[in-house]
């Protein structure tokens, strides 16, 4: 397998990257956060995206170093950052079941000195599917060292909406296909309300994902969206090139 050779390498040649893309409030005055989005600078193939290499690497069982070196780097870039700004990194549902987890993310936060609330975690719906015992002490023992804990993709599995309330999430992440679809699909439109109906009676925060108009913008912010997310407001970028400003 070249590719699994390759990206073992990636690890220790240091050839991967943690992107920032801005997080920002209804007021689009403030980035109040980052989503860290890996991406791999291949010596002969040039930069590549997770859609390409994050699957392998839960295949082979890579994904936990990389999603280990992964918290670890923003944890580490965070830290950095004058803003005092949140940052968010992805969880694969591999690593979210894997029972270092816990010791992973708490050593992050050790060895940056990061304040654990400035750290988000998101995790797919997909991964709640089993409703288990096991993935509520998970995200109960990640609750319990400070982070934050954000539903990601929401909308696109299926949405046993029952474990809204067996655990408090922080935040709860539209898909960006609703966000796209939104202007021409009543079907869109009317999950986008259920879903800031339903946060606002569960106190939980919605961030809209992938925003790229200011038609868009206007209109989730109407629907009741308080966070945002996408290309109108920035790309994601490396750390010391990131959007601080709107
Ligand atoms: O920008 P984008 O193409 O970066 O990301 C594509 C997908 O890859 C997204 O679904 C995102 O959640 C996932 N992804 C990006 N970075 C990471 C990461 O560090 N860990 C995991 N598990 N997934 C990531
Ligand atoms: O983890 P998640 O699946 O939510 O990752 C977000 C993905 O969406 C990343 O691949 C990121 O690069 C991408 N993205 C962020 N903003 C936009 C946007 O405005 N439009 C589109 N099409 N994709 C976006
Ligand atoms: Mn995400
Ligand atoms: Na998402």
């Amino acid at each position: 397998r070249c590719m699994e050779n390759d990206l073992r390498e990636a690890i220790t040649e240091n050839q991967l990257r943690l992107y920032y893309q801005p997080i920002t409030n209804s007021e689009q005055k403030a980035i109040i956060g980052y989503e860290a989005l890996m991406r791999w600078h291949h010596p002969q193939k040039g930069l590549i995206m997770p859609g390409e290499f994050i699957a392998i690497a839960e295949e082979t069982g890579l994904i936990h170093s990389l999603g280990a070196w992964a918290l670890y780097e923003a944890c580490r870039e965070a830290k950095n950052w004058p803003g005092g700004q949140t940052v968010s990194v992805n969880l694969s549902p591999v690593q979210f079941k894997n029972s270092t987890l816990i010791a992973t993310v708490e050593g992050a936060l050790k060895a940056s000195g990061l304040e654990p609330w400035r750290l988000e975690v998101e995790i797919t719906e997909s991964v709640l599917l089993d409703d288990s015992l096991g993935n509520i002490h998970t995200l109960q023992n990640l609750k319990a060292l400070g982070v934050l804990i954000a539903l990601d993709d929401f909308g696109t599995g299926y949405s046993s909406l029952s474990y809204l309330r067996s655990f408090p999430f922080d935040k709860i992440k539209i898909d960006k296909s609703f966000i796209s679809d939104m202007s021409d699909s009543r079907e869109a439109l009317a999950i986008i309300r259920a879903i800031t109906g339903m946060s606002r009676s569960l106190d939980i925060q919605i961030t809209a994902e992938g925003v790229e108009n200011r038609e868009q913008f206007d209109k989730l912010k109407e629907e009741g969206c308080t966070l945002f997310q996408g290309y109108f407001f920035g790309r994601p970028q490396p750390s010391e090139l990131r959007l601080t400003m709107l």
